[in-house]
């Protein structure tokens, strides 16, 4: 399939950049209050990619979903989710397992919807902005993303297709993420938008 290849094509150097999407209590521990099934086996796969990036001088950087205690994203402000990763508490800290070894960036910081680790969106004015990420990346001279952690059908699947139009070559390790897939298939379902938008989805 257009865009399928195997996991060791996946190849870091310095202008590459592992991106570890919200390895955070809440979606990768049994206990977290929006727990994606397999999360802790996602965490042990990130591990092993970060330690490969690193062994080949690559670059690491961190997302972290980071909320009020009332935001539109949450179902009981309006939105569709549990209350999770908020701000300050257990469940939005990094798991405790994963290594880390690069700058982190939060996102939805001042109560800002969206999923992605590039941009997110003012939930009363609709504008987008972007964070942080993007500039870091360009300041350590990045040209290639490879995107892993949690969910692949949200935040993954987000932050990938927003590499493209930033500029960086994106692709996504299938087997370091878990999807949350509200609806069966939903898995399947990021994997085809993500090829259709450019970027490589390596199993
Ligand atoms: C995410 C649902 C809500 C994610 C964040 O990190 O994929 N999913 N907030
Ligand atoms: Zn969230």
């Amino acid at each position: 399939m257009l865009g399928v290849m195997r996991t060791d094509i996946v190849h870091y150097d310095r202008e590459t950049a592992l991106v570890v999407v919200d390895c955070q209590n809440d979606f990768a521990d049994p206990e977290g209050s929006l727990y994606v099934q397999g999360g802790e086996g996602v965490v042990t796969r990130c591990n092993a990619e970060i330690v490969r990036a690193l062994a080949a001088g690559a670059f690491v950087v961190y997302t972290q979903d980071w909320h009020p205690e009332s935001t539109p994203h949450f179902e009981k402000d309006g939105g569709i989710w549990p209350v999770h990763c908020v701000e300050g508490t257990w469940g939005a800290e990094l798991h405790p397992r994963l290594l880390v070894a690069g700058p982190t960036v939060r996102k939805g910081v001042g109560g800002e919807d969206g999923y992605s680790g590039f941009t997110v969106r003012d939930p009363v004015t609709d504008e987008t902005s972007p964070t942080p990420l993007a500039g870091i990346l360009r300041e350590a001279g990045i040209s290639k993303v490879v995107v892993v952690g949690l969910a692949l059908d949200y935040c993954v699947k987000a932050t990938a297709a927003d590499a493209v139009p930033a500029g960086f070559s994106a692709a996504v390790l299938r087997e370091a993420t878990a999807a949350v897939n509200l609806q069966p298939g939903d898995d399947e379902r990021a994997i085809a938008e993500l090829t259709s938008r450019g970027v490589v989805v390596v199993r």
